[in-house]
């Protein structure tokens, strides 16, 4: 069996990959009759769903109608935005900071949205970054970015961000084990079974503020944590990891790290971690990390370096943390609505296992266990299994679940999905994914009520579907009708980046929170400028101070003189719009980062460094109006020693001498 599977997963599945030959024929034929008629939505009309989809590699967080496949807007999350002036702006800049600095890039793998009683409340949505661990809190009433806290002792932050059912904790599981933050990382990194460890970050989000801060961190064995979640219903308070690397290889994992036929779903009993925590069982450990938070009374963000976390060590309290053998290099670990079954899925296995939460616990009363694996006892496998999905396909990865007793999962070697049934694990439907789907989502799908009108298939390749782009095609999620028994493929939509995990609610959760504007009375930013009076151009040492505003279809002031070489020039720009949809854009000739965007009632920060003598013209980047063309001004810089005095004004031909120079 052993052997098998080695040269079935080396050899033949990756074959697969690389050839592509589970190419479904039937392409052209995919959506046939009126089944298009099902994503139609007329001009004027609204969605019925918000699809908020994770953009991979470009680091950023997508949000969709469906069942349209509209792009409604990008979410500027870990990378920057020159769009919306994300990470350009002095206001949003702090919101990148980490522990190494300013990281303006990372890679966000999977989305969750927040829960009450384990539904989507659609109060927040949560994104991991895999590269530099950090998490993201988005508000929804504004689809911002409002926090974002970095992980220590971890690498990697993929099993992430994961959540119990009332949002108490979010987790995230390091995907590559190191050695912790306040060892000598210094090593020989073939010491890797002495000295890389594992970590799982519990962090807390504030009931009504949803403010985050680790609350403790489990220290587990050096494997490779993939993906998670929580327990609900009866399994509430616990949480499910899939583990692969259970080999601890640290080279060529595609060969060391497949070699055991089993790896690992790790059970953790976080109800018990807590008691452990209470009880004062955690060690403090010294680590810096950042803590990122916007404030949209000064629509500023500030960055605070933490310098402790506690820490629980799973080898010590021997209940918190629990294996449960898994075939073989699982990726998806998901829960049933009710909280009973945790489905694994080993990437290179031929079988879906379901596990009982109810046998798992009777195996831990039992001490039904297989022995230890760096100390942590061994769940017998049958002891947990309630049984396996037979020949579901092949390199099944994640499942969502449906309101009719129904699972989903995705196949990303045969490039389907498949449909099966939670009680008796017969297999019910299978429909092709054009291709290799890596995650797929239920509307509600991970939550106690799916709703399972809905499926969506998030693929890593499309080859055929769109018009060629050069060497890179765009990806694509794809909408099937899941209402009833089979499957229907309904709409192909491209997506931005490389989507890996979404989530869907309906649309009536979120859409009348929607803030249509920021109340320019509450402006508490310190260089707000609440009228046209109060803008003004005020010189501190090489320092310049534009306190500007915008109002259709102008910039108060419009004429700058007496900047000098040599300057830094802050354009403080207060849009004073309070009406929906009319943000105003800034932009000057020669800015080395980015333009503004700013949304009626706030105010942003431009920084720009003058590097010519000369006129520089100004303007508004967003069309804002019919006179939107008009919206510009001019800057004059003269040389460094200059004795032109600072002036500025809007709508005199000769402006006045600043009278507030300091
Ligand atoms: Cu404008």
């Amino acid at each position: 069996m052993k052997n098998f599977f080695k040269i079935a997963a080396v050899t033949g599945i990756f074959a697969a990959v690389g050839l592509q030959s589970c190419k479904p024929k039937d392409t052209a034929n995919a959506v046939s009759g009126d089944s298009g008629i099902k994503s139609y939505v007329a001009p004027g009309k609204y969605d019925e769903v918000y699809n908020f989809v994770s953009g991979g590699f470009s680091g950023q967080m997508s949000v969709y109608g469906l069942p349209s496949g509209r792009l409604l807007r990008v979410i500027p999350v870990f990378s920057n935005d020159p769009e919306k002036g994300w990470g350009y702006s002095e206001e949003t800049k702090p919101m990148l900071n980490t522990s190494h600095g300013m990281v303006p890039w990372d890679d966000l793998h999977h989305v969750q949205l927040s829960k009450t009683n384990g539904e989507a409340d659609g109060r927040w949505v949560f994104g991991n970054a895999n590269n530099t661990p950090r998490v993201a809190r988005i508000d929804l009433t504004t689809f911002r970015t409002a926090e974002i806290i970095e992980l220590p002792n971890s690498g990697g932050n993929h099993s992430s961000p994961f959540i119990t059912e009332n949002t108490e904790y979010v987790v995230a599981g390091t995907r590559f084990s190191v050695p912790m933050d306040d060892a000598n990382g210094d090593v020989g990194i073939d010491t890797y079974k002495e000295n890389f460890k594992g970590t799982l970050s519990f962090i807390s989000v504030g009931k009504e503020d949803g403010k985050m801060d680790i609350a403790f961190q489990i220290q587990c064995p050096g494997v490779n944590f993939d993906l998670s979640r929580a327990g609900k219903g009866v399994s509430h308070g616990w949480f499910f990891f899939s583990c692969y690397n259970t080999e601890q290889a640290n080279t060529l994992l595609e060969v060391n790290a497949s070699q055991k036929d089993k790896d690992f779903v790790m059970a953790v009993n976080w109800k018990k971690a807590e008691e452990y925590l209470k009880a004062g069982k955690g060690r403090k450990q010294a680590v810096r990390y950042a803590h990122n938070t916007y404030s949209e009374k000064t629509h500023t963000a500030t960055s605070e370096i933490k310098t402790e976390v506690i820490v629980l060590d799973s080898k010590e309290l021997k209940d918190i943390c629990y294996f449960i053998p898994c075939p073989k290099s699982p990726h998806g670990c998901d829960v049933s609505p009710t909280g009973e079954y945790i489905v694994a899925s080993g990437k290179l296995a031929a079988v879906i296992p379901v596990f009982s939460y109810d046998k798992m616990l009777k195996a831990i009363a039992a001490k039904s266990f297989d022995g230890e694996f760096e100390g942590i006892p061994v769940i017998k496998y049958e002891s947990a299994l309630y049984g396996e999905v037979k020949k579901p396909g092949l390199g099944p990865l994640h499942t969502e679940f449906d309101d009719n007793g129904n699972a989903y999962t995705s196949m990303f070697v045969s490039s389907e999905v498949v449909k099966w049934n939670i009680k008796d694990l017969k297999v019910i439907d299978r429909q092709p994914t054009f291709y290799s789907i890596g995650h797929l989502c239920v509307v509600g799908g991970d939550t106690k009520k799916p709703t399972g009108k809905y499926l969506i298939a998030y693929n890593k390749i499309t080859k055929d579907r769109y018009l060629p782009t050069g060497p890179e095609l765009s990806q694509s999620a794809q909408l099937f009708d899941i209402s009833g028994e089979k499957m229907k493929l309904i709409l192909d939509f491209p997506t931005i980046g490389e989507p890996h995990y979404a989530q869907a609610v309906l649309a009536s959760v979120i859409k009348d929170k929607s803030v249509k504007m920021f109340k320019i009375e509450e402006n508490a930013h310190p260089y707000v400028a609440k009228g046209e009076k109060e803008s003004k151009v005020v010189r501190e040492g090489n320092k310049v101070h534009v306190y500007m505003t915008a109002i259709r279809s102008h910039l108060t002031p419009d004429n700058i003189e007496g900047i000098r070489m040599g300057d830094e020039v802050y354009f403080h720009v207060t849009n004073l719009e309070q009406d929906w949809d009319v943000p105003h854009g800034f932009a000057i000739k020669g800015a080395d980062n980015a333009e503004l965007l700013i949304m009626p009632g706030e105010t942003q920060t431009l920084k720009w460094t003058p590097t010519k003598v000369g006129i520089s013209p100004m303007y508004c980047t967003d069309f804002c109006s019919a006179l939107h063309q008009e919206m510009t001004g001019y800057v004059r810089v003269s040389p460094a020693g200059s004795n032109v005095p600072l002036k500025f004004g809007t709508g005199v031909t000769k402006p006045e001498v600043a009278a507030a120079s300091k």
